[in-house]
């Protein structure tokens, strides 16, 4: 493996992104956030990925946040553009057209949180800790915590966990749909890689327009939302993938995307 701060594996087309600091339990810095951002530059011009999977290197954390060290003496114009860099870097994975999973092996907290959020689906090994632990050093979360949990969780929940800064365990995590799925430590690897496999067989275009219909329409009103979703579906049957994926259906097959 290399000494990269992000690491880069593939297997038939499921990229794999191990954030490699895990001497200080993966936190993010400039260079890895600077780093991340060009990889993810990279990915975007693939035309065969399927996947994305995320996680953190080692057995002990996922993301155990921003790097407080770092962070600790900026400036308010300086904490803008981290802020800036962390949440265009982001979006950028948010904005992938593959599914994108956190794989959660450990502490996510503050802005592992908050990059675990805006994966399409995370699924967590059993002693997983999540929260957003930012109160306590004198913030808020500030790499989209305080709109995407509570578009996550709802308000209610995103406020107790934002205010308290309290630490939950993994099945409380599932409980109030912070992830998707909890399973023993030992197995996480394994369960990630078939759960990546159930996308890798499905259409592309329609997963790309299926979180294209969820992102942007959660942004817009029930109508103009319900009106996109149309069109997206419209514009389908003009595809391969949709005369395929019928046709299959027809013909008593398996499709072939
Ligand atoms: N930043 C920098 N270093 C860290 C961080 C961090 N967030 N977390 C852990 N480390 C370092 C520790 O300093 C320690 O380094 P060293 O060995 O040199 O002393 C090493 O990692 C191991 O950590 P611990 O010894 O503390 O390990 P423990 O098992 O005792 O504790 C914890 C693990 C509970 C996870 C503890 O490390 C901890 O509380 N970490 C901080 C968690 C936190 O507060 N996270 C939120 C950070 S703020 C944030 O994320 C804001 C996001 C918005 C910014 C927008 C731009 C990105």
């Amino acid at each position: 493996m290399s000494d990269k701060l992000v690491q880069v594996t593939e297997n038939t087309g499921v990229v794999r992104l191990t954030l490699n600091r895990p001497e200080a339990l993966n936190a993010l810095n400039s260079a890895l956030l600077k780093e991340l951002n060009e990889v993810l530059i990279d990915l975007e011009g693939r035309k065969n990925l399927r996947a994305v999977l995320i996680t953190g290197a080692g057995k002990k954390s996922f993301v155990a946040g921003a790097d407080i060290s770092e962070m600790r003496d900026k400036t308010p114009d300086e904490a803008r553009a981290f802020a800036g860099q962390a949440l265009a870097t982001v979006k950028r994975l948010e904005q992938l057209p593959v599914p994108v999973v956190a794989m959660v092996n450990g502490y996510c907290l503050g802005g592992g949180c908050e990059l675990a959020l805006a994966c399409d689906w995370a699924i967590a090994s059993d002693n997983a800790i999540f929260g957003q632990p930012e109160v306590n050093l004198g913030v808020i979360p500030g790499f989209g915590g305080t709109q995407r949990l509570p578009r996550r969780v709802g308000p209610a929940m995103a406020l107790d966990l934002i205010i308290t800064g309290r630490k939950i365990d993994a099945a409380e995590a599932l409980r109030i749909g912070l992830v998707n799925r909890v399973v023993p430590v030992g197995k996480l690897e394994v369960a990630a890689a078939e759960l990546t496999q159930q996308f890798v067989m499905n259409g592309r275009q329609a997963i790309r327009d299926a979180k294209r219909a969820i992102h942007d329409g959660m942004k817009q009103d029930l109508d103009s939302a319900l009106a996109l979703e149309t069109s997206l579906f419209a514009q389908e049957f003009a595809s391969e993938e949709q005369r395929e994926g019928m046709g299959a259906f027809v013909e008593k097959r398996k499709p072939n995307f």
